[in-house]
């Protein structure tokens, strides 16, 4: 059993044939991908997953989160429940294979295990989670299956309320459902993610695999600095309360400040919108867009701190007025080490080489870590290039990570 098991491998042809076809769902003219959570294209994108699991023969759920799953039956009665899965939603004008080539992989892992005809100690899901992207909230799917999402998470959506409301009622989804969506933690074998690494490491380095120790904590903040509207040709510069000046100090005393007092962490203005943003009027507001991640709690404590303070600081140095909202915070987590552990062997039995790193891209893994034995595979980006439509990875290594999927799972339920 154990030797038949080691020498399953995915159907690389079906799996080619698959990833290409979802590409096409949203695809962009430039060769990336749109296709933000809730739109069409991501609609279109889930109807296809569910069409291509039920043709493989697999049974199919959706849950009070939207998430998408494939289900193999392939445990014992009354068993645990082994997560494999990603999301198909993507960042607008993103890449093809964020998130996509995960959920694929799961897809064909099931496929061979059913084709194999195999028992194993835990059944098998592979699913494609809501909103990874943060279209409306950070991880919105893998918060709602840990039964951790609280009602302050979506209150203050990052599409605004109201069109939120309205992408979950054509979704067949409430807030209600989003909040009773949990799993039994008792019931789930664990969670394990195929993804590309985004960055340019592995690629560097030569390796084949990467396999995650943790993954980086981001908290996300709107930020209004409030002016005065006047006429641009009239009031003179000395007069003016411009809230474009205080956005823009604000702008780049983060960038300095992150950079001389927390090398290791990161902050994105990624954002701003204008008021009235015409030519000839000094904007009375400018709402800005902010995101910082950093490896720890304490780190992003004392960051949050010091941004609020370098904002407070922009805002009366131009005499404004300033309104901060904090969005969401998702916390940073470790990977489990048992399930490194099998992803190592699972490389090392393919022959693949493989090397430990951190993860500075979020990941529906450190929402689920907290609940069940976690862990994420890497494989290289060229270039390092991500969330833009020159993402790629080279079709092999797309091969070697769901091979590593493959064996790694079945390792897991033993
Ligand atoms: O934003 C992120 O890090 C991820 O791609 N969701
Ligand atoms: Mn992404
Ligand atoms: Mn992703």
């Amino acid at each position: 059993m154990e030797n038949a098991l080691a020498v399953l491998r995915v159907n690389a042809g079906r799996f080619r044939t698959r990833f290409d076809a979802l590409s096409a769902i949203g695809a962009t003219p430039d060769g990336g991908l749109d296709r933000p959570a809730f739109s069409i294209a991501h609609r279109l994108a889930r109807g296809w997953y569910f069409e291509q699991a039920e043709q493989a023969g697999l049974e199919i759920r959706v849950d009070g989160a939207g998430n998408h799953s494939a289900l193999l039956r392939c445990g014992p009665a009354g068993g645990p429940t082994l997560l494999l899965g990603s999301h198909l939603d993507s960042v607008p004008n993103g890449g093809r294979f964020d998130g996509a080539l995960g959920v694929v992989a799961a897809l064909e892992v099931l496929q061979v295990v059913k084709e194999a005809g195999f028992s194993l100690g835990a059944h098998l899901e592979a699913v494609d989670l809501t909103d990874e992207e943060g279209h409306f909230a950070n991880f919105l799917g893998s918060l709602g299956m840990t039964g951790m999402l609280d009602a302050g998470h979506i209150e203050n959506p990052r599409g605004g309320r109201e069109r939120f409301r309205r992408a979950l009622e054509d979704a067949g989804m409430d807030e209600g459902t989003l909040l009773s969506a949990g799993r039994d933690p008792r019931s789930l074998a664990g969670y394990l993610e195929l993804h590309i690494e985004q960055g340019p490491r592995l690629a560097e380095h030569g390796d084949d695999i990467g396999i995650v120790t943790n993954i980086v904590g981001i908290r996300s903040f709107k930020i209004r600095f409030l002016g005065r509207a006047d006429h641009a040709g009239t009031t003179p510069m000395d007069r003016r309360l411009d809230a474009t000046l205080g956005a823009s100090a604000f702008s780049l005393a983060v960038r300095e400040r992150v950079m001389s007092e927390y090398p290791r962490a990161v902050a994105t203005v990624g954002n701003m919108v204008f008021e009235p943003g015409v030519f000839n009027v000094v904007p009375r507001s400018v709402v800005l867009s902010m995101e910082f991640r950093a490896e720890d709690e304490t780190a992003l404590d004392a960051m949050e701190t010091e941004l609020m303070r370098l904002a407070r600081a922009e805002a009366g140095r131009f005499g404004l007025g300033l309104d901060v909202q904090m969005l969401d915070s998702s916390p940073p987590a470790s990977m489990n080490a048992g399930v490194q552990e099998a992803i190592g062997e699972a490389a090392e039995m393919l022959g693949l080489r493989y090397t430990f790193l951190h993860s500075g891209a979020g990941h529906d893994a450190q929402c689920l870590a907290p609940i069940c034995p976690t862990g994420m595979i890497f494989v290289p980006s060229v270039s390092g290039f991500s969330h833009s439509a020159k993402e790629l990875t080279s079709w092999q290594d797309c091969v070697n990570g769901a091979n590593t999927l493959l064996q790694a799972a079945l390792l897991l339920a033993r």
